[in-house]
């Protein structure tokens, strides 16, 4: 892309619906999402993943460097390899690398070091997070406000399937080294978060959780 170059900006089709409307059904529907721990390993097509990744993939980021690669697994063989060392790592943590508060906090969501549903769930994706980047003759080129960046990637792909009618997790084993291992990522990747995508299975379930009113989340001023 040259430098200084731009074109119209089109505002998006609104149907006749005010912002109020619009944006009233928005928080109704992101309202039904929740985080699942029980998937169905009912199969998800390939493009039903890419569309959501590039859902993602549609984030802002810190002048405009996508400092992301999502890893889009679904190879039985692959999934089994990164459930063994996800357990691996969340039987120490549950076992005393965490804090006595933490698992405290935790118990709401009855969660320990079993993590069956990355076998389960049709589609494991890794997002890495881009340090830096490589030009062709190998040369590091920065990118800014990678956490951030990721982070909002992170959001976008959360609500793309949830508007899919899928399911996921953002599931953080830790540490996560292991992941940039066994996937042979390049030196300048680090795994930011793993998230199992798929269906709900037919008896899950979800922890009864409130959230935070508008006052406690809003401050006018
Ligand atoms: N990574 C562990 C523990 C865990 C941590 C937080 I913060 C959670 O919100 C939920 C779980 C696990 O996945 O079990």
């Amino acid at each position: 892309m040259k430098a200084k170059d731009f074109i119209e900006y089109t505002p998006i089709e609104t149907q006749n619906l005010t912002a109020q409307e619009r944006s009233k059904q928005y928080r109704a529907f992101l309202d039904q999402r929740r985080s699942l721990r029980f998937f169905s390993d009912r199969a998800v097509e390939k493009e039903t993943i890419e569309n959501i990744i590039m859902t993602a993939s549609s984030a802002p980021s810190g002048a405009h460097k996508q400092p992301w690669t999502f890893c889009a697994i679904s190879s039985a063989d692959i999934k089994a390899k990164i459930r063994e060392a996800a357990e691996k790592e969340e039987y120490a943590s549950y076992n005393g690398r965490m804090s006595d508060e933490w698992l405290e906090d935790l118990k709401k969501f009855d969660t320990d070091w079993n993590k069956p549903f990355i076998d389960i769930a049709p589609w494991i994706i890794v997002l890495f997070k881009k340090a830096y980047d490589l030009d062709e003759n190998g040369n590091k080129m920065k990118n800014y406000y990678v956490n951030e960046s990721v982070g909002i990637a992170a959001g976008f792909f959360i609500s793309a399937v949830h508007h899919a009618g899928l399911v996921t997790l953002t599931h953080t084993p830790s540490p996560m080294n292991f992941l940039q291992k066994l996937l042979e990522r390049p030196e300048n990747e680090r795994p930011f978060l793993l998230l199992p995508v798929g269906y709900p299975a037919d008896d899950a379930v979800v922890p009864v959780l409130k959230r935070k009113s508008v006052d406690e989340v809003i401050t006018y001023y």
